[in-house]
């Protein structure tokens, strides 16, 4: 199994949100590790392998996309489709091409042109390993890959392939994920607002998680309702993931994030906790879920990996 195939869920919480009475019995561990490795199976056979020429670049590829990321997004995605009555082998490509996305948006914000990180994963970055050229590319070649591995999602009676294919186009590009980079980017050493703040987050962490919940539900044909419900749920999903992001870079260490802790505070970057402080950004963390849990009731138990997804997310340590 490739690694980071398992994930350790936070053992405790500092967060009072529970788990209903119908989701306790909801194994979200065994929901997870089962995910990942179906993804990461998917992934593997997508992906050109480590000795199709130019190696350099199919080794950096796969470098960063099997370093252990926690698999959130495609398990989003597989969530959704299930919420929606479809099933995993046709939402994969779906799950696959978000994962993508996210991995090479991962490596370049790590290179030193932005955020200038040594460590991602648990691992050197990169650039470090590979250099920043190949970096580049191999963010590059896994943003093209993405839309390549999304040929296979063939589109559905209510939703045609160019839907889906708009879908993960505007939700990664200058108007969404690419938006907030650059919002980021422009706010450095400035003062940065709440709004502003919120703008940045909707835009480089929301979108793409909005869009995997989205993409699930399309691709099992989910009605206009339902879209919407997904919407709104990944939209609060998101932001909350960003807050807690935020949280656990003060709280959390450079070995239990698998990347530089800290970074935020030095490089005095505004985050929720640096402007309404950690307390207040727990609780709008929470608000946040609990809008993203109201969202669910149209799926009744169908949502339940949904809501334990979102409870972990919460939740999560890492
Ligand atoms: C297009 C270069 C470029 C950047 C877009 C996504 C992004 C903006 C930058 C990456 C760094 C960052 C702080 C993103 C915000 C979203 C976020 C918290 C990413 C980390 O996601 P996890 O925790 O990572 O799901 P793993 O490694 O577990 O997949």
């Amino acid at each position: 199994m490739p690694d980071g195939a398992h994930i350790q869920l936070a053992q405790s919480s500092c967060f009072p949100l529970q788990k209903s009475q119908r989701m306790a019995g909801f194994d979200l561990q065994n929901y997870l590790n089962t995910k990942t490795e179906a993804v990461n199976g998917a992934l593997g056979k997508f992906l050109p392998s480590e000795k199709t020429k130019p190696s350099t670049i199919h080794k950096a590829m796969r470098y960063s996309l099997f370093a252990g990321g926690k698999r959130m997004r495609p398990a989003l995605c597989l969530a959704a489709a299930e919420a929606c009555g479809g099933t995993q082998d046709e939402a994969m490509p779906m799950a696959c091409a978000v994962e993508c996305i996210h991995t090479y948006s991962l490596i370049h914000d790590d290179l030193p042109s932005m955020d200038n990180d040594d460590y991602r994963r648990g691992k050197l970055t990169n650039h470090k390993v590979f250099g920043d050229g190949i970096a580049v590319l191999a963010g590059d070649a896994l943003l093209t890959q993405a839309f390549e591995i999304l040929t296979h999602a063939p589109g559905t009676s209510r939703y045609s392939h160019r839907d889906l294919v708009l879908e993960l186009a505007k939700s990664s590009g200058s108007l969404q994920l690419i938006a907030g980079q650059v919002a980021d980017l422009e706010g450095e050493g400035r003062k940065t607002s709440a709004a502003q703040l919120k703008y940045i987050h909707e835009r480089k962490t929301s979108a793409l998680l909005c869009c995997s919940a989205r993409l699930g539900g399309m691709g099992a044909n989910c009605t206009s309702n339902q879209l919407k419900a997904l919407t709104d749920f990944g939209y609060h999903v998101g932001l909350a993931f960003q807050i807690i992001d935020d949280i656990l870079d003060v709280t959390q260490t450079s070995e239990q994030l698998g990347k530089t802790a800290g970074k935020d505070t030095a490089s005095k970057k505004a985050t929720y906790p640096s402007i309404v402080g950690m307390n207040r950004s727990r609780k709008i963390a929470e608000k946040l879920t609990s809008q993203a849990f109201a969202s669910l009731k149209p799926f009744k138990s169908k949502g339940d990996a949904l809501e334990a997804l979102a409870t972990y997310l919460l939740n999560r340590n890492k």
